[in-house]
């Protein structure tokens, strides 16, 4: 709008002066009286015409600045329009989502518990008709002396039933953390998050657990997974990989877990510290998905990204990557 306003005014003046100038030119010359008089009434006239023109422009300029100015303000108002229809769907959908949630959890605690049907993991709770990907909450079990914890559950990715343990996606949560967060858990269930060495291994007690990691395109699967307890270190174990991302945690089978404040690696160097998280580290790794989430430049100098060597080698950072478990025997 302001740019309109200046054009109006530049045009305006430029109109004065162009009209001034000819007649103190044509003035000059010394004229006959008659001739004098003829050109001045000529030149008034030309003065009138020209002013009248002028006003005449800046009367359109007016108008077309006018109209400008009503489209602006029209396609303000469409787009207020627009987002506050945009901010209602959103603010519905989400609801329909928080109440589907909220029925979900509400089944789960009413559902009557006998040993032989209990709810381990987003497994059970698959095989119980619950198809819907997202936050559950797994009840208490004495039996197994399980608090109640809230866990993400991916139903859908090759026949559902997958508790998600680690997520990196948005990158705001720090993995550089000690022994005792990694051993509860840290982060938010629907973002970035380590699930907590003792959930893994209380999950990963009943036998046989299919991990698998997963992001962008690329995917290994192993059809064995398990950690040890604390007391011995959660010292991981795995075995038979598939997929097509490189077999990039071999490298960390029959390895300690080690954080900032414990090192338990096979290395004169402390991984940890080098690698800035919690892992199994080795001497130090051929994977660290629990590094540095680096947002920008896919590419850096030192190996604390999260990183796969299978795939991108020790230089690339991975941008999403998911960890997942499900009893071996689960039949979709
Ligand atoms: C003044 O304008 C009118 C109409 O635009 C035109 O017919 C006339 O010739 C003009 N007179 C002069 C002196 O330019
Ligand atoms: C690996 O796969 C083979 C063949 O399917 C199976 O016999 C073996 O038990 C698996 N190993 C483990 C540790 O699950
Ligand atoms: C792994 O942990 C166990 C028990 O905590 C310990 O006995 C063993 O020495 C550790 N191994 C390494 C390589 O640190
Ligand atoms: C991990 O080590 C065990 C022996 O402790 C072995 O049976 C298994 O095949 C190894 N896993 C992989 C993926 O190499
Ligand atoms: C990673 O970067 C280091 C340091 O710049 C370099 O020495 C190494 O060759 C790189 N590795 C790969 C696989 O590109
Ligand atoms: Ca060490």
């Amino acid at each position: 709008m302001k740019f309109y306003l200046i054009l109006e005014v530049t045009l305006l003046l430029i109109a004065v002066t162009w009209a001034q100038n000819p007649k103190k030119k044509l003035l000059l010359p010394k004229p006959s009286k008659a001739q004098c008089c003829d050109e001045v009434r000529s030149l008034k006239v030309q003065v009138a015409n020209l002013t009248s023109l002028v006003e005449e422009l800046s009367r359109k300029q007016e108008t077309d600045l006018m109209n400008v100015v009503r489209q602006i303000m029209d396609l303000d108002q469409q787009n207020r329009q627009q987002e506050a229809r945009v901010t209602e769907a959103e603010s519905k959908y989400s609801e329909i989502n928080n109440r589907v949630e909220i029925m979900q959890l509400q089944t789960l605690q009413s559902a009557p518990q006998t040993s032989s049907d209990a709810i381990y993991d987003c497994a059970s709770l698959y095989t119980k008709n619950y198809r819907i990907s997202g936050e559950y909450k797994l009840p208490k079990d004495d039996f197994l002396g399980t608090p109640d914890l809230n866990v993400y559950c991916d139903m859908e990715t090759k026949g559902g039933g997958w508790t998600v343990i680690q997520r990196r996606k948005i990158g705001l949560t720090s993995f550089n953390r000690d022994w005792k967060q990694y051993k509860h858990g840290f982060g938010s269930i629907r973002g970035d998050f380590w699930l907590g060495n003792e959930h893994i291994y209380r999950l990963t007690r009943q036998p046989m657990l299919i991990i698998k990691n997963s992001w962008e395109s690329r995917f290994a699967e192993y059809s064995f997974f398990t950690l040890a307890n604390e007391l011995n270190s959660y010292k991981l174990f795995i075995a038979n990989y598939s997929g097509n991302a490189g077999n990039s945690l071999r490298y960390h089978n029959n390895t300690n877990f080690s954080t900032m404040n414990k090192d338990n690696d096979k290395c004169v160097d402390d991984c940890a510290a080098l690698r800035k998280g919690g892992y199994w580290y080795n001497c130090c790794t051929d994977s660290n998905l629990n590094g540095v989430f680096y947002r920008h430049g896919e590419h850096t100098r030192s190996s604390d990204g999260i990183t796969w060597y299978g795939w991108h080698g020790s230089n690339y950072s991975l941008k999403k990557v998911e960890i997942k478990i499900r009893p071996v025997g689960f039949q979709p």
